[in-house]
């Protein structure tokens, strides 16, 4: 078995070793020609970047995307607070701990890539499917085989070009599905037949208007805010093991 392979697996495997973590690997260019960056015009997101936005390791080929299962029962890995959720926050965590184990174990480079596009980060849903973990659901969400869309992405970009994961097949949760998943929508975003990203947002501002007040303060004095996002399209589906 070659080096790369051996790599690939143990990776895999290593990610796996967290509760709750199903990984895949992707080409990384396979990613960046997928439908999420056609859809959104890959040079506008470049353009777009934030000078704060980290910058890749030159000539990076792979991705290792970890798909979080999120537990309907445990609503706060969502909320966010402080800048942050605390489902990313366990993400983020593991994907230092990877990069370092990665580095030591097989002298390959890596690194962990941010949540959002304009800060160097990548369509995690394009990437999760391409890498195995999922399908896109008539929720425009990934649905995973047991978890179905509770669950969290997030991807680590590695230097060297290791195999990538098959995609699924033979799974078509959404086939026959009377879709409780578009109905639950209160802002009726995929009224159109497709989702409608503007009409979601409404609801999201929505729901940061509404934060609540933690009762804390941050190290500047303003009090803590905790938001709870709307998740009815999510938690509405009935794809995966319930
Ligand atoms: C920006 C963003 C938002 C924005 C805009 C969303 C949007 N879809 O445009 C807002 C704030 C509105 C939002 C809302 C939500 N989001 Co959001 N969001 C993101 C973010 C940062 C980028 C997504 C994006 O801009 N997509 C770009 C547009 C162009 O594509 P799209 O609408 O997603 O549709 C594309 C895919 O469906 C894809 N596709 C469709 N079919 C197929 C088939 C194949 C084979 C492939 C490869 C791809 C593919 O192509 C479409 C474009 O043509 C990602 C994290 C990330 N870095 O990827 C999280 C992410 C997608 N969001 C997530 C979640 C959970 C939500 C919410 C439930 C709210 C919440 N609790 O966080 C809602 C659900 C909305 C919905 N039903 O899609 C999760 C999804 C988890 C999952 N199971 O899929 C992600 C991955 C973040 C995470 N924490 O893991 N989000």
């Amino acid at each position: 078995m070659s080096r790369h392979h051996l790599a690939a697996q143990e990776l895999i495997a290593k990610a796996q070793q967290y509760e709750g973590i199903q990984a895949g690997i992707v080409d990384v260019n396979t990613v960046l020609d997928g439908p999420s960056y056609r859809a959104a015009d890959q040079k506008h997101w470049q353009d777009d970047h934030d000078e704060k936005a980290v910058s890749w390791l030159p000539g990076a080929r792979s991705l290792l995307v970890m798909a979080m299962h999120h537990p309907p029962d445990q609503p706060q890995l969502d909320w966010f607070e402080r800048g942050n959720t605390a489902g990313n926050r366990r993400l983020q965590r593991i994907s230092g701990e990877l990069v370092n184990w990665l580095l030591q174990a097989h002298r390959v480079h890596a690194q962990p890539l941010p949540y959002q596009l304009v800060m160097g980060g990548v369509f995690l849903k394009d990437a999760a499917v391409m890498a195995g973990l999922g399908v896109i659901g008539k929720n425009n969400l990934l649905l995973h085989p047991q978890w179905g869309p509770s669950l969290r992405l997030r991807a680590l970009l590695i230097q060297d070009k290791l195999p990538s994961s098959a995609p699924l097949s033979d799974f078509n949760p959404c086939q026959g599905c009377g879709e409780p998943c578009r109905s639950a929508c209160p802002q009726d975003a995929f009224g159109s037949g497709r989702y409608l990203r503007t009409d979601c947002m409404k609801r999201l501002d929505q729901d940061r208007d509404n934060s609540e007040d933690t009762g804390q303060t941050n190290k500047k004095g303003n009090p803590v805010m905790l938001t709870k996002w709307c998740r009815r399209c999510e938690l509405a589906c009935i794809a995966g093991e319930h």
